[in-house]
């Protein structure tokens, strides 16, 4: 991909971009037990031999709930006028239904008000994965009682902190939750069911529809949306074999969740090869989860190459990958975004997640991550040309803040642009982020200089 200068680059976003960084909240916060967190679905997970990596967990993670103040300075001297975060469900009411625990709330107001102080505006995300484990025990998101102890939470944290905040995402990637979490089970809650996968994914889409409607009810003024894991799923050959699992994986991935939403209906292919296993539709669910939303939030990493018959081998196409051996195709974003603007009646676009774990050594102090900015640059590059395509795009976050907890890959797995040294919690900028903040054109404040 040509690149242009980063000045040139940034002067073809319009002054009004949001530009930001994300992280979420079980890969950061730690504190798991605090004033009165209960356990999540990810806690429990954790504990069961086998499930992650490095054999760790989210107890500590990054110290997050600890180090608020010092973060929330560096996410401010990064130049950002956007953070992602999310919050634990478990933390602000630990049984998932009853009594909600003001300190949780309490810990969400000071992120809010703190991001606002210094200028940065809060991008909530109500449910990125950490379901409380008691509405496990009852079933959890396969369990259609769970959206309604979902509207409830989304009622309590909207009115603690709607007025504040500027967007409200329902969840995160819902086909991770389902697929990853209840079909392939290398996720929590840890399930290998097809058929629960997607009651899962029906159960996310309604309450997400359900809660935009009852926030509207409410009065709500920030913006309402949902973040969803999409990629350009393309076929390895032209073999009609490979483009007709292309075209399936494609409704697995995309269709089954953007047609809902944006359509009121399933994809007609998707649900007959899912036969006894379709999602649970009820009268009226369609409508409801296609619910319009201000915005459609896009988390994307790579593309997806299929094959009819066994994997696609990721080292064939001989293009560069990750440490998580995901390929780095930036054309694929541009790619998605266009297919995106072209099929559905989208509404603003944002990116919600961008980024890459990559190798990296810490010499003397400074982290010369040149293949994590070389990433971010080219991806914003891509973005770019969508928009200059017609695309009406919002907004670019990075993925992820600093290292965290990776899920299944545990702390081995580093996206972050800031280093995090887990025996000592000292934050250190990879080159990375100073690109970042050069880009955005952020005056670095003496005291807070890296
Ligand atoms: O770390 C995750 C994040 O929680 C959800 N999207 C993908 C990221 C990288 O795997």
């Amino acid at each position: 991909m040509h690149l242009r200068s980063d000045a040139d680059l940034k002067a073809s976003f319009p002054s009004d971009f949001v530009w930001g960084v994300a992280t979420s909240a079980f890969q950061i916060e730690g504190a798991h037990d605090a004033d009165g967190k209960g356990p999540s679905i990810w806690d429990t997970f954790c504990a069961k031999e086998g499930t992650i990596a490095d054999k760790s967990d989210g107890k500590e993670a990054c110290a997050h709930y600890r180090l608020l103040e010092p973060d929330l300075d560096m996410i401010a001297s990064l130049g950002v006028n956007a953070y992602r975060f999310s919050a634990s469900w478990p933390r602000v009411q630990a049984l998932g239904s009853g009594a909600f625990n003001s300190k949780g709330l309490d810990f969400y107001e000071r992120l809010v008000d703190g991001l606002l102080a210094r200028g940065v505006a809060p991008y909530l995300t109500l449910n990125h994965w950490d379901l409380p484990q008691a509405l496990q025990d009852q079933g959890g998101w396969a369990a259609r009682d769970t959206c309604d102890r979902f509207v409830d939470y989304a009622l309590a944290m909207h009115q603690r902190l709607g007025d504040r905040v500027a967007s409200i995402a329902t969840h995160n990637e819902p086909w991770v939750m389902s697929i990853l979490g209840h079909e392939s089970g290398i996720f929590a809650p840890g399930m290998k069911d097809r058929g629960i996968a997607m009651r899962v994914a029906h159960h996310l889409m309604l309450s997400h529809g359900m809660a935009l409607r009852a926030l509207r009810v409410q009065g709500c003024t920030a913006k309402l949306g949902i973040v969803l894991n999409l990629a350009p799923v393309q076929a390895a050959t032209d073999s009609a074999q490979d483009k007709a699992k292309a075209h399936l994986e494609d409704g697995l991935l995309l269709r089954l969740y953007m047609d809902p939403m944006f359509r009121a209906s399933y994809p007609q292919d998707v649900m007959e090869h899912l036969g006894m296993d379709a999602p649970p539709v009820q009268a009226g669910d369609l409508d409801i989860i296609a619910t319009p939303m201000d915005f459609l939030g896009i988390n994307y990493y790579s593309r997806s190459v299929v094959r009819a018959e066994g994997q696609w081998d990721v080292h064939s196409s001989g293009l560069p990958l990750t440490e998580m051996a995901w390929e780095i195709y930036p054309q694929g974003l541009t790619e998605l975004l266009l297919r995106l603007h072209r099929d559905y009646p989208v509404p603003t676009l944002l990116i919600t997640e961008n980024g890459g774990a990559f190798k990296d050594p810490l010499t003397q102090g400074r982290i010369h991550d040149a293949d994590r900015q070389h990433y971010l640059q080219t991806h914003i590059a891509a973005v770019q040309a969508a928009m200059a395509q017609g695309v009406n795009m919002g907004g670019y976050m990075v993925w992820s803040l600093m290292d965290n907890f990776e899920w299944a890959s545990g702390y081995a797995k580093r996206f972050g642009i800031v280093h995090v040294d887990y025996a000592t919690q000292k934050r250190t900028l990879k080159d990375s982020a100073l690109w970042y903040r050069q880009f955005l054109g952020a005056q670095v404040p003496a005291q807070r200089a890296a």
